[in-house]
């Protein structure tokens, strides 16, 4: 560390006085320039423009609530490992505790940083076969734009499972997609439904990556656009804007893959070895804020909301900001950012600088009524004189 800091110091210090030699006194303001980058929801000319926060995986820390962890008193459980279809199962037999750290599968590790080399996998009770379920629930804390939402278990996929959204912070649910290998059984859904203008905001049900195998390590990854003919178009289609919308995720799953050995003799090993894990939760999207906001911040109170630009407000810059309200609120897209505008009639107050002058004669006579002590009339010019700084700010 200390060899490398004596290797790297006189190059800054060099550099330091080359960019003073070169820059003269404008050293400064280039380090300025520098930490400072543009704003990407105006141009260069400091015209709006579009702008969208980072994509990002909205789970990756988050927590999430389930139904059903193993180990709260401690468990066996079985992994089947036979690595092809047909050969001899053998199982290995370990302990869920959730006591201890080194035999836990809490619900943390839906969420935590996701190493290949060391998987950290969530673990369900055993054999909570159908028709009960296990639920995986994921608040978002505000509203996103969710593009996928992807499952990597370490136990078989389940045969089937449903992903669903809300859009109002849970109160209610709709269904995202559906997995499973008999869709019309479980679901009463039609097996890989063509999608089509009329239905694009429909959940289909399909039967791909619903195999029992692999064994583990199987993906389930659900893009919430492909095949919507409208995708291409997403900017003009508000049905897909409201389809992509989430607040909450909630994943469940209703029903476990077995070998149909759980009725056997040995029926308590084989049962023991039928439960969902998972390694990573991800929902990619972004925070959504209609185009007006680079970026999502906490507030005061600790909620995400956007940093709202181009005269917006509200979490998702859902609205116009006070006093901006010349022009109906529009959503940016990629050609016009549809900034909200301040009300003509004060702007060209402003401009002609006639503003100054007007306003100081409200306040005159607002002075006025108050010393008059005349209720109605000093309410509106109060409301005048509001309105007017309003647009000026
Ligand atoms: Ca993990």
């Amino acid at each position: 560390m200390i060899r490398a800091l004596d290797a790297v110091l006189p190059a800054l210090l060099a550099a330091t006085l080359l960019s003073r030699s070169a820059f003269g006194g404008y050293g400064m303001s280039l380090f300025a320039a520098q930490t400072s980058p543009p704003d990407p929801c105006y141009d260069e000319h400091g015209n709006p423009r579009r702008c969208i926060p980072d994509f990002v995986n909205a789970a990756f820390g988050k927590e999430v609530r389930v139904s059903s962890t193993c180990g709260r008193t401690p468990s066996r459980y079985c992994v089947v490992t036979s690595a092809e279809k047909g050969d001899e199962k053998t199982r290995n037999c370990h302990t869920c505790d959730a006591s201890d750290p080194k035999k836990y599968h809490p619900p943390a590790y839906l969420t935590d940083l996701n190493n290949p080399h060391n998987l950290t996998c969530w673990q369900s009770e055993n054999f909570i076969q159908f028709p009960q379920n296990v639920t995986l629930n994921l608040s978002l804390g505000k509203k996103f734009e969710v593009t996928y939402v992807s499952l990597q278990f370490c136990s078989p996929r389940p045969e089937s499972m449903v992903i669903y959204k809300s859009m109002d912070y849970g109160k209610t649910w709709v269904p995202f997609q559906f997995y499973s290998a008999q869709c019309r059984k479980m679901y009463n859904k039609p097996n890989r439904a063509a999608i089509t203008k009329q239905n694009e905001q429909e959940a289909v049900c399909t039967d791909s990556h619903t195999d029992m195998y692999p064994l583990t390590g199987g993906l389930i990854a659900f893009s919430t656009l492909d095949g919507r003919p409208s995708a291409h178009d997403f900017d003009s289609s508000p049905v897909l804007q409201d389809w992509v919308t989430a607040t909450d995720i909630k994943v469940t799953f209703s029903r476990l893959h077995t070998f149909g050995d759980e009725n056997e003799d040995d029926s308590e090993l084989a049962r023991d070895s039928y439960f969902y894990a998972v390694s990573d939760l991800q929902v990619g999207g972004r925070c959504k804020c209609n185009g007006h906001a680079s970026r999502c911040v906490k507030d005061r109170d600790g909620s995400l909301v956007c940093e709202c630009k181009h005269n917006t407000a509200g979490p998702e810059c859902d609205r116009c900001k006070p006093f901006h309200y010349d022009r109906p609120w529009q959503r940016a897209t990629a050609r016009e950012a549809n900034e909200c505008v301040a009300k003509k009639k004060c702007n060209t107050w402003s401009e002609t600088g006639g503003g100054g002058a007007i306003l100081r004669y409200i306040v005159f006579l607002v002075a006025e009524e108050n010393s008059a002590s005349s209720g109605q009339s000093e309410r509106f010019w109060a409301v005048v004189l509001f309105h007017c700084f309003g647009y000026d700010t």
